[in-house]
């Protein structure tokens, strides 16, 4: 096991498509962890490994990768950059120390990380921005600075700054030792420092100092006297304070090119905190400090389960050691007892036994079933409460069927391992439609997890937009007179009702009254009547139930022989079919009542969205989150099956919504056709 000082456990972060995976890759190769570099076109990458991230050519979940270099042991967790992965990001920085936030060299870009460093921020995790993809045509680092520095402050500075851009980029210009260096074949050399840029630099360089400054008086100090301060200091403060989360440094590269990759290392190296120094804390706020000798402390921050060898339970060891058939409880499964199948470290999808793993370790364990991503294990039964990673709401649903006829209860065995793999997704029966639903954070969330289920578990799963569960209901009222009278052979069946049919108020619901007197219907009968009309109800001319509608039944006849339950019952029917013909039908559609919040940028722009799916606007008001408006709106429930996308499409994906089912109204007549049958 490695010195605990000498560990960096580090999370590759930032929006889609940035370089996150090809960046990991150039470390790995940089630091000797692999041979050949591997490529997204390829599909070759060890991070992005899984088949639905080397088909869709993006990271589709979580992926582990480790390598050392000057005896500094480096975890690295990649990351997907897509908003719909954001919740299995969230619970896999909860095992980091640091992070490593990959943007374009494209400012406009720059607001889509606003969540993800709010996020950040929030868990005051260090980490430094990577202005990447220096070598395309356009990449513009300045504009990109500016843009950080706009939206995150700024203690958000240059410690390097670019020689060249897109096709001439070929170094950089290090600003806290005023070096020039320059790449070569992977690596990079001392240059001289070339014509322009010494000027720009020197700006760039006393803006890092003075942010600098805020943190370290003595540094002030030497500022205010106009000394320069010497090299080692500067290295020195810019540790402490990108270790402390005050200062963020930026620096430059190209991940395909594999330029920038030796002093990221070394930031991540001196500049990110080592176990040691980056305690986690437990529920009441306590330091959990990672001594080996403590009883062990873990928290699952991944989880996947493999159809042959089984589930591999990644963890951080926070503190405390391990052995390779460990017991260990699960604090959150009520203190249920779980042992290890193997301990492994991962490179992406090889697994390397280990004996022991201890504080600071990223590791993955084999077979610890009923253990969920974001669980505690412990120890010996020792209680430690650690903070649970609050996981958003879904807001994208399908609904899923087998295409061929095998039992429900293995689909639902198969859907639950899904939802075991990432607890971000959700089961649910829709009480009305009676449809299974899958949810999640948006349609590509939904969409792999039903991938990844087709192949691991060979079930052929379809799927489609969940049917909204409409009602009818009746706008006038009526009375019928229904009889049922069959002879057949011996025996015949009789019953005669008189019901009264009436709308009621909207939500009211069903309701059934017998006004019978003088024994007309026999009291026996009348809960068949009841049966008859209830079920009649329950499927109208359109096929859905039938809702806010009163029913008396106020006359009939019996006869003493031939009348009998069953008759009442298909009398109470027919005269139901006969009633809901006759008083103006009408389909209800369901009401939600959403709450929007985007970047005040943005908020004509979800108004507009709204009102053009028939929202009806209740009220724009600012959000608790600085620069952030929330509007409330009611909109039809069918205008929103698409709605997270079409919302992160409108917003540069900085949009969330939560909604709730409020009411039902008339459905606009030419909204819905005759519909599909609702079992
Ligand atoms: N030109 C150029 N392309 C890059 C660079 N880094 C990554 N790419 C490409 O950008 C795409 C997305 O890269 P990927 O590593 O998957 O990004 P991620 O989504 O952040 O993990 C791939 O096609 C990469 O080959 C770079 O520095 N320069
Ligand atoms: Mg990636």
């Amino acid at each position: 096991m490695a010195e605990i000082a000498r560990l960096r456990n580090v999370a590759f972060v930032g929006p889609h498509h940035a370089g996150k995976t090809t960046l990991v890759e150039a470390v790995l190769s940089y630091c000797g962890a692999i041979g050949r570099r591997g490529t997204i076109a390829e599909g070759t990458t060890v991070t992005d490994h899984e088949p639905e991230c080397i088909a869709h050519a993006e990271s589709t979940t979580v992926g582990f990768a480790h390598c050392s270099n000057n005896d500094i042991a480096i975890t690295i967790v990649d990351t997907p950059g897509f908003i719909d992965f954001f919740e299995e990001t969230k619970m896999a920085l909860a095992g980091v120390d640091a992070a490593v936030v990959v943007v374009d060299a494209e400012p406009s870009r720059i607001s889509q990380t606003q969540g993800l460093i709010d996020y950040l921020e929030a868990l005051h995790l260090p980490h430094l921005f990577v202005v990447n993809k220096m070598d395309r045509p356009g990449a513009d680092f300045e504009s990109t600075l500016l843009a950080l520095q706009q939206a995150y402050g700024r203690h958000v500075v240059a410690e390097q700054w670019p020689i060249g851009a897109a096709e001439n980029f070929s170094g950089y210009v290090d600003l806290a030792t005023m070096s020039a260096w320059t790449f070569a074949d992977g690596t990079e050399r001392q240059g001289t420092m070339p014509g322009q840029a010494p000027e720009r630099a020197g700006r760039a360089r006393a803006e890092l100092l003075e942010a600098m400054a805020d943190f370290d008086d003595h540094l002030m100090e030497e500022l205010l006297e106009g000394l320069e301060p010497p090299a080692d200091e500067v290295e020195r403060d810019l540790c402490a304070e990108c270790a402390h989360d005050q200062i963020v440094p930026v620096l430059v590269a190209s991940a395909a090119n594999g330029a920038g990759i030796p002093a990221l290392v070394r930031a991540i190296e001196h500049w990110f905190p080592s176990p040691l120094d980056a305690p986690h804390v437990d529920a009441e706020g306590r330091e959990i400090v990672a001594d080996a000798q403590a009883p062990a402390v873990l928290r699952v921050i991944k989880t996947s389960i493999h159809p042959q060898s089984g589930k591999l339970s990644v963890v951080r060891v926070l503190c405390g050691t391990i052995d390779a058939d460990a017991t260990l409880t699960d604090l959150d499964r009520g203190a249920e007892k779980v042992r290890s199948g193997g301990l492994y470290r991962l490179q992406g999808k090889k697994q390397e036994p280990l004996p022991q793993a201890g504080p600071g370790a990223i590791v993955a364990i084999a077979r610890l079933e009923n253990v969920s991503t974001g669980d505690t294990l412990t120890a010996n039964g020792h209680r430690v409460l650690l903070p649970r990673t609050a996981i958003a709401e879904p807001v994208f649903a399908l609904a899923v069927k087998p295409r061929e006829r095998i039992d429900e209860a293995k689909i639902s065995l198969v859907l639950a391992k899904a939802i075991d793999e990432d607890p971000s997704l959700r089961l649910e029966r829709e009480p009305v439609t009676h449809e299974l639903l899958l949810l999640g954070n948006g349609e590509q969330h939904v969409a792999i997890a039903l991938e990844r289920l087709a192949r691991k578990y060979k079930v052929d799963l379809e799927s489609h937009s969940p049917a909204i569960p409409y009602l009818e209901t009746i706008t006038t009222g009526t009375e019928i007179h229904s009889r049922y009278k069959h002879q057949t052979g011996g025996h015949g069946q009789f019953a005669d009702v008189w019901l009264r049919f009436e709308p009621r108020p909207r939500g009211a619901g069903v309701s059934f009254e017998s006004r019978i007197v003088g024994g007309v219907v026999p009291r026996q009968f009348i809960p068949a009547v009841e049966k008859g009309v209830h079920e009649a109800l329950a499927r109208g001319p359109a096929g859905y139930p039938v809702a806010d509608v009163h029913v008396t039944l106020f006359d009939g006849q019996y006869h003493d022989v031939d009348s009998s339950e069953q008759a009442f019952k298909t009398a109470a029917g027919m005269a139901v079919r006969e009633a809901l013909a006759k008083c103006g039908p009408i389909l209800l559609e369901p009401i939600a009542r959403v709450s929007v919040t985007q970047p005040t940028a943005f908020t004509s722009a979800v108004i507009a969205q709204l009102t053009g799916k028939r929202g009806q606007i209740l009220g724009m008001n600012p959000s608790d989150r600085a620069g952030f408006d929330i509007v409330e709106a009611d909109v039809p429930q069918v205008e929103l099956s698409r709605y997270i996308t079409e919302l992160r499409t409108a917003t540069q994906g900085l949009g969330t919504y939560a909604w709730r089912h409020e009411r039902y109204d008339p459905a606009p007549a030419n909204r819905v056709g005759p519909k599909a049958a609702v079992s």
